[in-house]
């Protein structure tokens, strides 16, 4: 029912595809990086109001985000709490993330979901593993949603090879494999070889050629389709090549995206406009 919930609220309810507004990266990036380029974006206010103008499916956040807007804004978005992050202010090649949060603070601002992020390719990732094995269990016995970040980075892949076809495709089976029902990659680019990672790649049985035979590759490594796979938007990218990728996203069967930076570091109504032709693209309009 959760699921549903998100699934049929706002521009793209009924359609089956998603636009997600995540805004975690204050405390992921850090506030003045993340905020100085449209400074009403250190409200938290803001976000629900950016999400409900858009007609976002759902607004995700760390704890304190949510809870500044809970009395403001109980009922009026679907809201998906991010139970772990992770701040730069350590140098470390190998990352994790800290618990910030519960399933009970989930059903305490109702929630629809609970979000995890994963580092597969990080020393850590087996307890990452662990800890959403416990948390996806206790999310789903009391009707909450699962929404995995899988991000494959650590000291055996290149920066330009966390994003790499094959890494990506891997990220996605692994997220599905841990019982996500929402899934968030990177938009995949063309296979890297990287010598300190083990070589996962098949390169005869993968058609990569383009942007959406790769978002294709993906979504068939997460059950064929039988799991919700959203790309994030990244860092703040110039309008036209952005909406191609969402194009791409959508011609190789992807199921929407989750875009934060695109959106709150833009003036509102510049955010709102790009936005709206996302899920112009998505609804098919
Ligand atoms: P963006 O659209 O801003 O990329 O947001 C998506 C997201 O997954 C955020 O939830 C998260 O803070 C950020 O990307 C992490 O990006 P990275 O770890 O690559 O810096």
């Amino acid at each position: 029912t959760n699921l549903a919930r998100m699934l049929e609220h706002g521009r793209l309810g009924g359609t089956g595809k998603m636009l997600i507004l995540p805004v975690d990266q204050g405390f992921e990036h850090g506030p003045a990086r993340s905020f100085g380029p449209n400074p009403p974006a250190y409200d938290p206010h803001y976000h629900f109001e950016l999400a409900l103008a858009a007609g976002c499916n759902a607004y995700a956040a760390p704890l304190g985000f949510l809870e500044a807007g809970a009395r403001d804004y109980a009922g009026r978005i679907p809201l998906i709490l991010k139970l772990n992050d992770h701040d730069l202010l350590a140098d470390e090649e190998d990352p994790e993330q800290a618990i910030t949060g519960s399933v009970a603070d989930a059903l305490r601002l109702g929630a629809c979901a609970i979000g995890f992020t994963i580092y597969p390719g990080s020393t850590h990732r087996n307890a990452m593993y662990g800890q959403i094995r416990a948390i996806a269990k206790e999310a789903k016995s009391v009707g909450l949603a699962v929404v995995i970040w899988s991000y494959a980075r650590g000291s055996a892949l290149s920066k330009e090879g966390e994003t790499a076809i094959d890494v990506i495709g891997y990220a996605a089976q692994i997220a599905a494999q841990l019982g996500a029902h929402i899934i968030k990659v990177k938009l995949p680019t063309a296979h890297i070889e990287q010598p300190a990672a083990r070589n996962v790649y098949e390169s005869t049985s993968i058609p990569i050629g383009t942007a959406a035979e790769r978002v294709r590759h993906v979504v068939q490594c997460a059950f064929n389709g039988r799991r919700i796979v959203i790309f994030s938007g990244g860092a703040h990218a110039e309008e036209a090549p952005f909406l191609d990728e969402i194009r791409a996203i959508q011609a190789g069967g992807g199921f929407g995206s989750i875009v934060g930076r695109n959106a709150f570091q833009r003036p509102r109504e510049d955010a709102l406009k790009l936005l709206g032709q996302i899920t112009d693209i998505y609804a098919g309009r």
